[in-house]
């Protein structure tokens, strides 16, 4: 209730005086009701659940629009240097609790609902999370700009308002089944449109070259469509310090000329089938994560939204007579993944078609303009698309790409003077197996700086992945190790050991989150370790509820919460964990264990598959039938159980990740970029057992190596394995607990006899293995038992995870984004 403007604040873009509600219950109260009369409609009396959560919500960002317009006044006046972000996906997650958040206003809301009669819990439920993201890509993209606006950085957020997120998971009979994600139904009250500031984007058609009235040979697109893109604002507000940024998401509709060509030609279904076209291209995310198709339409959403986004930047956010020779002074727009790569050529072709610029000074501006981080390193996800298909979709945008590689290869050619196999494999233009366009590449060429997400991820990226421009330019490449918000990831999620925090250490550490190392003494406070214990417990408290509710999921009391979290994928290693667990059932059910001896542990599992990619639907099937197996067999008597909660999301992630104990990050090493949920939990006192994989090496170098349970060959010794032949079945011949585990798996021990049903995951993991599960099991069942040696002594696991909380202030995206301002950006905060 400190916070914020209590006077009216004037601002000259706005109409009239801009006035904030007073942050008193009463002026709560006064909002809301005027919210729920006169917007929903409806008296109290008479309102629905929903109601009273949509006229809460805009209650609530009434208070936020009085620091929107005046960051943006502010904006307008000292015209600083900003980011733009372009990402295709932003997971952002509920909005409400967030916005309290930031305004303070959590405790005045919560009376002032009360006094209305209304459980502010019951209005936090009704609000469905925008899922426009897949994992960590699009979590990361959400994590950025809640930093950039709480650190004071000026800076947009571009994206695509897809009417359906992230499909919605559920199981039937164990299998997963996709369900619309129909999230814009009940209202969306966070959303400003605007459609007045709509921007019109091209695509197919042809180009022509035609004289200009200087006699200057010109080139101009004349595409045969047209889409048009509609501004979503959403407000993106810092936390407690009166900025709001602006977070702005197209979604396309059609426009009147594109329908009127069709119409005058009488085709009247011709032109409602435009409409749809047109409507198609923010429709849906593709719920494709690491391993892109080459899809038309995800080319046609790429190019929409970036085009808009330029458009936007360059005509409405830039004043009228902005010098737009002086465009790298203004602006620097990070490429979130090759996603909006599109971006480069559609810059050049505004400079130098719509604009007049010449091409070198274009491509001087251009080269200056952009910076590419790259989120992956395997090959299947590094985005190619074929020139057929670009060139049928962007004509122009191809041939503008053809000149950038015909001069770059001109200077390949001199950095490497005879080396034409060189020249062919940094062509931005692929030969095989189709002529196809190189994203990551054209990235690297115009990019100003190229960023990987960890320290090893950026090293491996700049020797394996694209060795040949490290050494041409060394200095382009960097690293950015990745970083989560701690207000959504520690203070909403965790309020007990946020309370624990600034009892102990003060306020303050939220946007300084290093000063969580003054916790470090206090590892070894009995009284302290009792508390922590204390915030724990009650936070398994309150997921066993959340899950009993959500999911009729009864998990049993006082066991180990052993948790996997992640989208599902081969290269993750779900599978390893399965054997863990069946290994240890195998043990009790075979009688080598008494069940007396086993640690008592529950498994978490939460992932969604890509609904094309099979094997990982029959890893989801797999898990849920071990699931079933365990939790029903009277041998184990509940000391071992499974859940796998569908529809792992954000909202369930701040649940989760506060209660568990052991956090599972168990990649094969050399194959998760980064990772971010790592990150989470070990700030919410987990520890980690994990592979030298991603983050997971700066973490393990953070918190101690005592404090980490590390296994698993390291990525010279996965290379070194690859290079000397890998024979999965070596392991399985000579591993007795590993052969027990896979032969009950195959028997179909879990899956009622039927041993077809799991015939292609063991048949895979015997013959095929690409990603090293048996190669990896003895290490990880060994660093398993570690574990269980320290869970039994509540102290020493007590004192282990108060220092992974203490020393991985490290990854707060609050640093991550001070790195970007350094390395990349040459920004600074605002005053
Ligand atoms: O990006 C995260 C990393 O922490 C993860 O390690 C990495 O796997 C993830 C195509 C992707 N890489 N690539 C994607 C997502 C959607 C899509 O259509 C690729 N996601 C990652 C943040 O750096």
């Amino acid at each position: 209730a400190s916070y914020g403007p209590e006077l009216p604040v004037t601002s000259p873009l706005a109409l009239g005086p801009v006035v904030s509600p007073p942050h008193t219950v009463e002026g709560f109260v006064k909002e809301f009701l005027h919210e729920l009369n006169y917007g929903q409609g409806v008296a109290l009396s008479r309102s629905s659940v929903n109601d009273q959560y949509l006229a809460s919500a805009r209650a609530v960002r009434s208070y936020l629009m009085a620091q929107w317009l005046e960051t943006q006044r502010r904006q307008r006046e000292t015209q600083a240097k900003s980011v733009a972000y372009l990402s295709a996906e932003y997971l952002l997650g509920r909005q409400f609790d967030n916005a309290l958040l930031a305004t303070g206003l959590t405790d005045t809301v919560e009376k002032g609902l009360a006094a209305c009669g209304i459980d502010i819990d019951v209005v936090r439920a009704q609000e469905i999370e925008p899922g426009l993201g897949n994992g960590g890509l699009g979590r990361l993209a959400a994590c950025f700009v809640d930093s950039l606006a709480s650190m004071n950085v000026s800076a947009i957020g571009y994206g695509i308002r897809y009417e359906f997120g992230i499909f919605r998971q559920t199981f039937v009979d164990g299998r997963q089944v996709e369900q619309p994600d129909t999230w814009l139904d009940l209202g969306s009250p966070w959303e400003v449109a605007h459609p007045e500031n709509s921007v019109q984007v091209g695509f197919g058609g042809r180009t022509e070259t035609y004289t200009d009235d200087d006699g200057v040979e010109r080139t101009r697109w004349i595409p045969d469509s047209n889409v048009k893109g509609i501004p979503h604002n959403y407000l993106v507000p810092g936390y407690q310090n009166g900025r709001v940024n602006t977070l702005r998401l197209w979604s396309a509709v059609a426009t009147q000329s594109f329908d009127l060509a069709i119409f005058n030609s009488g085709d009247y279904t011709a032109a409602v089938r435009a409409q749809t076209f047109a409507e198609n291209i923010s429709k849906v995310l593709y719920p494709e994560d690491s391993t892109p198709q080459g899809r038309e339409l995800r080319l046609q959403q790429q190019y929409f939204f970036v085009a808009c986004s330029i458009s936007d930047f360059l005509n409405y956010v830039l004043p009228a007579d902005f010098d737009i020779t002086k465009l790298p002074e203004r602006i620097i727009f990070q490429l979130n993944d090759t996603h909006p790569v599109i971006a480069i050529p559609e810059l050049m072709r505004v400079l130098v078609d719509d604009r007049g610029m010449a091409w070198d000074e274009a491509w001087a501006i251009t080269q200056q303009c952009f910076a590419y981080t790259c989120h992956t390193l395997l090959p299947e996800a590094l985005e190619v698309w074929p020139t057929e298909l670009l060139g049928k979709l962007l004509p122009r945008h191809l041939e503008i790409i053809y000149r950038i590689n015909d001069e770059f290869l001109a200077e390949v050619r001199k950095t490497f003077p005879g080396d034409e196999l060189k020249a062919r494999n940094m062509s931005i233009i692929a030969e095989y197996p189709e002529r196809s366009v190189r994203m990551a590449y054209l990235a690297t060429v115009a990019g100003a700086k190229v960023n990987g997400v960890a320290e090893l991820h950026s090293q491996l990226l700049r020797d394996k992945v694209l060795p040949d421009f490290s050494a041409m330019w060394p200095e382009k490449f960097t690293n950015v190790t990745n970083g989560v918000t701690p207000r959504r990831f520690i203070k909403l999620a965790n309020p007990l050991l946020s309370t624990l925090i600034t009892d102990t250490i003060g306020v303050g550490w939220l946007n300084d989150l290093e000063r969580l190392r003054e916790l470090e003494p206090y590892a070894e406070d009995p009284e302290f370790r009792a508390s922590f214990r204390e915030v724990k417990a009650a936070n398994k408290v309150r997921l066993r509820a959340l899950l009993e509710q959500r999911d009729g999921l009864v998990l049993p009391e006082d066991a180990m919460l052993d948790v996997m979290v992640k989208r599902l994928h081969e290269y993750k290693r779900q599978l390893l964990k399965v054997l863990h667990i069946v290994a240890l059932y195998d043990l009790v059910v075979s009688g080598q264990a008494k069940i007396e001896d086993i640690t008592p542990r529950t498994f978490v599992f939460g992932a969604k598959a890509a609904p094309g990619y099979r094997m990982a639907k029959e890893i989801i099937h797999l898990i849920n039938r071990v699931a079933e197996t365990v939790n029903n067999d009277p041998r184990v008597d509940g000391r071992l159980a499974v859940a796998f909660p569908p529809n792992y999301n954000v909202t369930l992630a701040e649940t989760l990740i506060p209660a568990a104990d052991l956090s599972e990050q168990i990649s094969l090493a050399g194959k998760e970029a980064s990772g971010t949920g790592n990150m989470k939990f070990a700030l919410n006192g987990a520890l980690t057992i994990g592979t030298d994989d991603g983050a997971n090496v700066e973490i393990r170098q953070l918190v101690g190596d005592d404090n980490f349970f590390l296994f698993g060959l390291s990525e010279p010794q996965v290379e070194e394995l690859q290079a000397k032949g890998y024979r999965p079945s070596a392991f399985y011949e000579s591993n007795e607990s590993l052969r027990r585990a896979i032969d009950l798996i195959a028997s179909g021990a879990f899956t009622g006899g039927d041993r077809e049903a799991v015939g292609p995951i063991v048949g895979d993991l015997l013959y095929n293995d690409r990603f090293m599960v048996l190669a990896d099991y003895q290490s990880y069942i060994e660093a398993q038992e570690r574990v269980d040696e320290r869970y039994a002594d509540p102290d020493a696991w007590s004192r282990s995870a108060i220092l992974n909380v203490a020393r991985s202030g490290f990854f707060s995206s609050d640093r991550a984004m001070t790195d970007y301002m350094d390395r990349i950006w040459h920004v600074s905060p605002r005053r």
